[in-house]
């Protein structure tokens, strides 16, 4: 049953039991149009809507979006609702999202539990809300409000929710709290249809599509949610769902909603992959090893889990500087308020650093964060399977080296996987969970299994050079370098790649995140790098110029006091030497093919990534562009994206610019074999079809 329903005395019950989370199907809006009929037949004086286990309901159920909608459609079920003769009560047992909200929005009252929350988060899925959200919210919070939650699609906690006026009261029990109303005041209360709408306020909503233009980056969907809120304002009520609906189905079936549904439905099935039998090992405490800025974020994040973590340097003064930099994590989210003094004093109290690895022979599980060095590695993890049990899972936060290599010192390598986490370690989502050629199940069982526990998405990776997201990063950087050289410069490909949707471009991020790291690499890879592959060393000369990027002033560009990027004519100078002693003549490239180029590259070194089973499918690649790499999610990843452009129509563009590079641009197999086949990137697979 997708709705149940009773009835005591005069008064109806009905709960929507869809599980996990009650997502608002074809089921549901039928179950919910014949209890509004079945009230109106039992002449009864109030309908209580709950919904079963965890969810009050979490929006429409978003699988059905990829085909035609199915009647009863939600805006009608709604209408029966509010404009029945029998108030409807909405006890909001937990999350209201989406459709769920809509629901609560046309009962009469709304009554929320304090862990609940309240929200309308559709542009998060590329949509604006269908079922009068638009029209419905401004009535009962006012424009400003509306305008924030429907474009931000942030939820409101309960006591928020109060405030704003979105629900009435917040109660422990708010099935009971709905019994006890009193029927005149029940009576009392108009339809939210009733309510009049604001007025229209063109300034605040010339700041609110001012914000939203700021941030979007080619996202449609919160600044065609401002237009329909607008145009709804001095509306009668039915011609501003209308306009709403007509809008919604718009972006429903578009390509930025389609992306979006996609990354969210792959995140999730990212967490619990069907091929991993094995159980994972219980872990309450967990050994770091490098108090530096990874170490730190890794010790933060894993005590935000509830985990106890000793955090293990060298000596005395390194345990001083990974003192210093827990406290300063700790300090920050202090001040943005994502934990209060109380959450301040657990994460201090969970992480203890030590000097001494014996201290750390309670863990289970231990995650080194040392210095990028084969030599320190291997020294890390001899100590670390002294100190541990002999059963204990040890993991290693490389972003490069070679983990086999790591684990063939040891005298059990099964026990041996990367967890490659992204900095800031206790912020960004993505964890890459690298199996060596030895890994036990068991050892992967216990990296997704901390996965989830750090609420990381996690993916699947296979030993390589950098693995999935560095690899990628490489090429593109390389690509980007290419360009420079070839008659570009740093700032009209930052500018292309900002304008794709990424937040920065490869260069404004190198000058970030710094220099030193690639260069490390670049002089690592010198020994195996193809000699009839181009090398492009501007980056190196920049690095020899004590340039590092921002924290040093100057990298790819110069950084005033304040910190404001200015172009550099010593870059240009650079930039053109190296083209003249490498005989290039300079030609222009427009923002478009900047933009072809970086992106082609990187979907080629995927799809070999994919070929050589370096990834296990386009999706997980999608999963670790957007959240390891700031690939516009609204694109839907690097390789959904791909799907759009269609493999044959890449595979020509390559086939292009192999003619000017034929070593960097050979094409990938896997864009081979699918522009043959007509198969789409997300439906390859290495077996048998
Ligand atoms: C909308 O409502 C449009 C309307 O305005 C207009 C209509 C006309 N649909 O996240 P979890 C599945 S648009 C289908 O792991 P949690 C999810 O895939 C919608 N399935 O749990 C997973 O399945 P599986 C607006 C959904 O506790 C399972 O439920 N609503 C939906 O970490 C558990 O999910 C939203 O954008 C859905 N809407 O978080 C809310 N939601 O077990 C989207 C969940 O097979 N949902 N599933 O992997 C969420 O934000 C979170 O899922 C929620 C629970 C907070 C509810």
């Amino acid at each position: 049953m997708s709705v149940t329903k009773h009835r005591d005395k005069d008064i109806g019950f009905v709960e929507i039991d869809n599980p996990p989370v009650n997502a608002i199907g074809q089921a549901v809006r039928q179950g919910l149009l014949d209890a509004v009929r079945w009230a109106e037949q039992e002449r009864l004086t109030r309908v209580i809507l709950t919904g079963h286990g965890r969810a009050f309901a979490a929006g429409a159920d978003a699988r059905e979006f990829d085909g035609a909608p199915i009647e009863p459609h939600l805006p009608d079920v709604l209408n029966a609702i509010e404009t029945s003769d029998v108030p409807w009560v909405a006890a909001i047992n937990g999350v209201a999202l989406g459709g769920g909200a809509e629901i609560a929005m046309a009962c009469r009252m709304r009554i929320i539990a304090p862990g609940a929350q309240i929200g309308l988060p559709e542009v998060t899925l590329g949509v604006i809300p269908g079922a009068g959200g638009t029209v419905r919210l401004p009535r009962l919070v006012g424009l400003s409000d509306a305008l924030e939650i429907i474009t931000t699609g942030k939820p409101l906690v309960a006591a928020d929710a109060l405030r704003t006026g979105l629900v009435h009261a917040v109660e422990d029990d708010p099935v009971d709290a709905a019994l006890a109303i009193p029927g005149e005041t029940l009576a009392c209360i108009v339809p939210t249809r009733e309510l009049p709408a604001p007025k229209t306020d063109i300034s605040l909503i010339a700041a609110a599509r001012e914000k939203v233009a700021a941030k979007s980056r080619g996202q449609v969907a919160a600044l065609r949610a401002i237009d329909v809120i607008e145009h709804g304002l001095d509306k009668p009520f039915g011609q501003a769902l209308s306009m709403e609906r007509a809008v919604f189905l718009e972006l429903r079936s578009g390509e930025q909603a389609r992306a979006l549904r996609h990354v969210f439905f792959a995140e999730r099935a990212a967490k619990a992959p069907d091929w991993l039998r094995s159980d994972p090992a219980e872990i309450a405490r967990v050994a770091v090893v490098g108090g530096g800025t990874m170490g730190a974020g890794i010790a933060y994040a894993l005590s935000n889990a509830g985990l106890t973590v000793t955090l293990v340097e060298t000596d005395a003064e390194g345990a001083a500087r990974a003192t210093d930099n827990v406290a300063r994590i700790i300090e920050t989210s202090l001040g943005r308020g994502l934990i209060d003094r109380a959450g301040a004093d657990d994460r201090r109290r969970r992480i203890g650093v030590t000097d001494d690895y014996s201290a750390a022979g309670g863990a289970r599980l231990a995650i080194e964060a040392a210095f990028e060095s084969m030599d320190v590695k291997r020294a890390v993890f001899a100590r670390l399977s002294e100190a541990l049990p002999s059963d204990a899972i040890l993991a290693t936060n490389t972003s490069y080296l070679d983990i086999d290599e790591i684990a063939a010192s040891l005298p059990d390598p099964t026990r041996v996987l990367g967890l490659h986490f992204f900095a800031p370690a206790h912020i960004m989502k993505l964890l890459e969970i690298v199996r060596g050629a030895k890994t036990s199940d068991a050892a992967l069982a216990t990296g997704f299994a901390l996965a989830k526990r750090l609420r990381k998405v996690p993916v699947l990776a296979g030993v390589c050079d950098g693995f999935i997201g560095n690899r990628i990063l490489s090429r593109y950087r390389e690509a980007a370098d290419t360009l420079l050289i070839d008659g570009s410069t740093p700032s009209a490909v930052d500018a292309a790649m900002v304008e794709f949707g990424y937040a920065m471009g490869p260069y404004e991020a190198q000058d970030l995140s710094g220099l030193e790291i690639a260069h490390a690499n670049r002089r690592r890879q010198d020994a195996t790098r193809d000699p009839q592959r181009r090398y492009v060393p501007i980056a190196d000369r920049l690095v020899a110029l004590g340039r590092l990027g921002k924290k040093t002033g100057a990298g790819w560009y110069r950084y005033s006091d304040t910190g404001t990027r200015i172009e550099d004519p010593i870059v240009t100078d650079i930039v053109l030497a190296e083209a003249r002693s490498a005989g290039v003549s300079r030609t222009v490239f427009s923002a478009e093919d900047i933009r072809d180029r970086l992106v082609l590259a990187m979907i080629n070194e995927a799809c070999d990534i994919l070929h050589e089973g370096i990834a296990q499918s386009a999706a997980d690649i999608d999963l670790v562009t957007v959240f390891g790499y700031g690939f516009p999610r609204w694109r839907g990843g690097l390789l959904h994206h791909a799907d759009t452009l269609g493999a044959a129509e890449i595979v020509r563009r390559l086939g292009a610019l192999s003619l000017e590079d034929p070593v960097a641009w050979k094409i990938s197999p896997v864009l081979l074999e699918c522009a043959n086949d007509n198969l789409e990137l997300a439906k390859w697979t290495r077996a048998p079809r």
